[in-house]
C-alpha cells in the first residue's frame, strides 16, 4: 500500500514529517491540498479527528500530528532509529519535540505570517514554490479574506509577533543550552530532538537543503535570520541540514545530479 503524505510546502511542522520519511527512506507520494482547503483536506483524510496537515496514510491509518507521525514511522520503520535506544536519552529526545513543538511552532509562524501576510506576491511566492497559476489567481482573488483568516486562526497581531519575535529567540538560546558535547541535543547520535528543532526553524532561516524553499521573504525575517545565523545554534541548524537532511524518498522526485 502506497504511504501518501498530505502536507504544505512551507510548513514546518510538514517539514518534520517529510524529514522523517526520507531519513528513513520510506517511499511515499506528496500531494498539496489547495489552500484556503488544508483543514478540510486534513478534515477528510483523518476522518473528522485532526484539522491540520500534515496527514499521512500509512498502512491503512491516516495519521495526524508531525509527532504522532513520526512515532508511527518509528514503528513502521525503525530503522534507521531517530528514537534514541537508551530510555533516559529517549526521554529527554521526546522531551525536546515537544517543548519545540509547543514553544517554537506557533510562535515563528505568528512571527513570520505578520511580516508576510501584507505582501501578496510574497505570499504567493511562499506557497506556491512551483508555477500554479490557477491557484495562485485564486489565492489573488481571495488575499483579503484568507489575510483575515490566517490572522484569526494563528493569532497572528504586531502585539503578538513582537512577543513571538523574543519567543523565538529563547527557541534558539535553548537549542543552545542543550546542545551536548556530541553536538547534539540527546546523546550521541541524530535523533528526533535534532529533527524537530532544526526543522521548525527552517521558515525562517531557509537552509538550502530544505525542499520548498520561498525565494523572498520579508524584511523582518531576514534581519531575524540575520541576527540567528551569526550565532551557534543558526550554524547549528545549517550543519543537521548539511549532515542528516538526505535524499528524498518521494515518488518519482528529481533526481539530483552531481
Ligand atoms: N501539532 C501539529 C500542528 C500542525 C499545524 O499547525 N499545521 C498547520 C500548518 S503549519 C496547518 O495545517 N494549517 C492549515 C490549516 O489549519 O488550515 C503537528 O505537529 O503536526
Amino acid at each position: 500500500m502506497t504511504v501518501v503524505l498530505w502536507h504544505i510546502e512551507l510548513s514546518h511542522y510538514s517539514e518534520k514529517a517529510r524529514w522523517a520519511l526520507d531519513h528513513k527512506q520510506i517511499p511515499h507520494e506528496r500531494r498539496v491540498p489547495m489552500p484556503g482547503l488544508h483543514g478540510m483536506s486534513a478534515l477528510v483524510h483523518t476522518r473528522g479527528a485532526q484539522r491540520r496537515l500534515p496527514v499521512v496514510a500509512l498502512d491503512g491509518r491516516r495519521i495526524g500530528d508531525s509527532t504522532a507521525i513520526i512515532a508511527a514511522l518509528e514503528e513502521y520503520r525503525p530503522e534507521p532509529a531517530l528514537y534514541p535506544a537508551d530510555p533516559a536519552e529517549r526521554a529527554r529526545a521526546l522531551e525536546l519535540e515537544d517543548w519545540f513543538d509547543e514553544h517554537l511552532g506557533p510562535t515563528l509562524r505568528r512571527f513570520v505570517w505578520h511580516h508576510t501576510l501584507p505582501d501578496t506576491d510574497l505570499v504567493a511566492g511562499t506557497l506556491f514554490t512551483h508555477p500554479s497559476p490557477g491557484r495562485e489567481r485564486l489565492l489573488r482573488a481571495t488575499a483579503p479574506i484568507a489575510t483575515r483568516a490566517v490572522r484569526m486562526d494563528y493569532g497572528v497581531s504586531a502585539e503578538s509577533a513582537a512577543a513571538a519575535r523574543v519567543d523565538v529567540v529563547g527557541a534558539m538560546d535553548r537549542i543552545e543550552a542543550e546542545l551536548q558535547p556530541s553536538g547534539y541535543l540527546a546523546g550521541d547520535a541524530f535523533s528526533v530532538a535534532d529533527l524537530s528543532a532544526a526543522a521548525l526553524f527552517t521558515p525562517l532561516l531557509a537552509p538550502p537543503e530544505r525542499p520548498y524553499v520561498p525565494a523572498g521573504a520579508a524584511p523582518a525575517v531576514l534581519e531575524l535570520r540575520e541576527e540567528l545565523m551569526a550565532r551557534r545554534g543558526g550554524a547549528w541548524v545549517m550543519d543537521m541540514y548539511a549532515r542528516h537532511r538526505g535524499v528524498s524518498a518521494e515518488i518519482g522526485a528529481p533526481v539530483a545530479v552531481a
